[in-house]
C-alpha cells in the first residue's frame, strides 16, 4: 500500500446497489480515508448520506481514477466496460458487481468465503458475481468439499430489487394501481409484476436459456473451481422487493444425509441454518432483508436418486448479493495487501 487507507470511489452510487455499498462501508467502519460517490450526469450534484453528513455525487469520467485507490461498480455493465479500464489504468483496483467481466480470465470472480485466494495476482478488475450465484455457492461449497457434488438443478424466486430503484418503484405503482382499479403501467418489464410471476431475467439466448440462467451456470463452475459441477437453472422474478429465494436440487459422489448436511453448514461461514419443520422454521426472504447471512433450511433428502438432497436457500440480494459480498472483497484486498499495486495496462481503454 502507498498509503495507511484507501481513497474509495462508488461508481453508480445513486442506485439501489450503489447506495447500499455506501451504507456497508459506513456500518463495517471500512478503513476509508475518504469516500468519492460518482454517478451520471443526471445525478451530479445529488448529495447522499454517510458518516453523519453528505457527500456530493460526481459525474463519472475516464480521467476521474487519479488518485483513487479502490472503485466499488454498480451502474450497469456498459458502464463498467467502458470505465473499468480506466481506473485499473489510473492504479485503481476494480471490484465490479455488473456482468461485464465475470466470465473474463484476466478477472477473478469471488466470494470470500468461497474463494478468497483468487484475489491473489489479480489485474486490477475484480469480478462480483451475480446475487443468484452468491447465496448459492456460500452454502454448496462446504458440501461439495464433503462430498463432491456432481449436478445442480436451481429455480430462483428474484426480488425485483435486483433490477434496480426503477423497478422497486414499478412494483409499488403497480400495486397501488390494481387496487384503486386503474391499468398497471408496465414499463420496466415486459408484462406486469404486481401479482405476477416472470420466468425471464435479462434477455433470452440462443439455446432458450436466459442470460440470467446461464450466468447461474457459468458462474458457479468457476466459482467453486471445478468444470465437473454441471448446473441447470431456471430464474423467475416475482412480486417480492427485497430478498432473492432458491429451490436448490443437488446429486454428490457420496452419500449425504440432511443431518450431515445441516451439521457442515452450521459450522459454515456466512450461513445460517435455519430449519426445523416441526415449528414451521424455514427461511423467507421477509426475514432475510437487511440481513448479512445467508439462510438455508427445508433441507431434505431427494428420494428419487442415491445420493441427493433439496434445500432452500435464501439472502438479501442487494446485500449479500452485491454490495455486502463487494466491501467483503475489500476487506479482504486490503488485508491481503493487495491494493496500491501501481498502473496497469492488462485491460484495452476505449
Ligand atoms: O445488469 P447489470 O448491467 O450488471 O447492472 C446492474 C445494475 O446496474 C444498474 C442497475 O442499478 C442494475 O441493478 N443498471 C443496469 N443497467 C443499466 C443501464 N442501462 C443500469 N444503470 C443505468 N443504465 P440501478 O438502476 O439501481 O443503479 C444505476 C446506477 O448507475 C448509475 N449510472 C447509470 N449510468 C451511468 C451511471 N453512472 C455513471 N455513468 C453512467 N453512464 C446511476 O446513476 C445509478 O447510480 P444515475 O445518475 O443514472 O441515477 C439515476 C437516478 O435514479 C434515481 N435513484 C436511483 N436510486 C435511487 C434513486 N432515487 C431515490 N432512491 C434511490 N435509491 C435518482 O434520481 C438518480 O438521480
Ligand atoms: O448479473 O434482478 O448482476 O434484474 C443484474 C440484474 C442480476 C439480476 C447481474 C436483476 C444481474 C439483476
Amino acid at each position: 500500500m502507498t498509503k495507511e487507507k484507501p481513497v474509495v470511489a462508488v461508481v453508480g452510487a445513486t442506485g439501489a446497489v450503489g447506495r447500499e455499498m455506501l451504507k456497508t462501508l459506513e456500518d463495517r467502519a471500512f478503513p476509508a480515508a475518504e469516500v468519492i460517490p460518482f454517478a451520471s450526469s443526471r445525478s451530479a450534484g445529488v448529495k447522499l448520506p454517510f458518516r453523519g453528513g453528505e457527500l456530493t455525487v460526481r459525474e463519472l469520467k475516464k480521467d476521474v481514477f487519479a488518485g483513487i485507490d479502490l472503485a466499488l461498480f454498480s451502474a450497469g455493465g456498459s458502464t463498467s466496460e467502458t470505465f473499468a479500464p480506466w481506473a485499473a489504468g489510473a492504479g485503481c483496483v476494480v471490484v465490479d458487481n455488473s456482468s461485464a467481466w465475470r466470465m473474463d480470465e484476466r478477472c477473478p470472480l469471488v466470494v470470500p468465503e468461497v474463494n478468497a485466494d483468487a484475489l491473489e495476482g489479480h489485474n486490477g478488475i475484480i469480478a462480483n458475481p451475480n446475487c443468484s450465484t452468491i447465496q448459492m455457492v456460500v452454502v454448496l461449497k462446504p458440501l461439495h468439499d464433503a462430498a463432491k457434488i456432481t449436478r445442480v438443478v436451481v429455480s430462483t424466486y428474484q426480488a425485483v430489487s435486483g433490477t434496480g430503484q426503477k423497478a422497486i418503484a414499478e412494483l409499488e405503482t403497480q400495486v397501488r394501481q390494481l387496487f384503486n382499479m386503474q391499468e398497471p403501467d408496465v414499463k420496466v418489464y415486459p408484462y406486469r409484476i404486481a401479482f405476477n410471476c416472470l420466468p425471464h431475467i435479462d434477455v433470452f439466448l440462443d439455446n432458450d436459456y436466459t442470460k440470467e440462467e446461464m450466468k447461474m451456470v457459468n458462474e458457479t463452475v468457476k466459482i467453486m473451481g471445478d468444470a465437473n459441477i454441471r448446473v441447470t437453472a431456471t430464474c423467475v422474478r416475482v412480486p417480492v422487493f427485497y430478498g432473492h429465494s432458491e429451490s436448490v436440487n443437488i446429486e454428490t459422489a457420496r452419500k449425504m444425509t440432511p443431518q450431515e448436511a445441516r451439521a457442515i453448514l452450521a459450522q459454515a461461514p456466512g450461513v445460517q441454518v435455519y430449519d426445523n419443520p416441526g415449528e414451521k422454521m424455514y427461511p423467507m426472504a421477509i426475514d432475510a432483508a437487511g440481513e448479512d447471512d445467508t439462510f438455508v433450511g427445508r433441507i431434505r433428502e431427494d428420494e428419487t436418486i442415491d445420493n441427493g438432497l433439496n434445500m432452500w436457500i435464501v439472502a438479501d440480494n442487494i446485500r449479500k448479493g452485491a454490495a455486502l459480498n463487494a466491501v467483503q472483497i475489500a476487506e479482504e484486498l486490503l488485508r491481503r495487501d493487495l491494493l496500491g499495486v501501481g498502473d496497469r495496462n492488462v485491460f484495452e481503454r476505449k
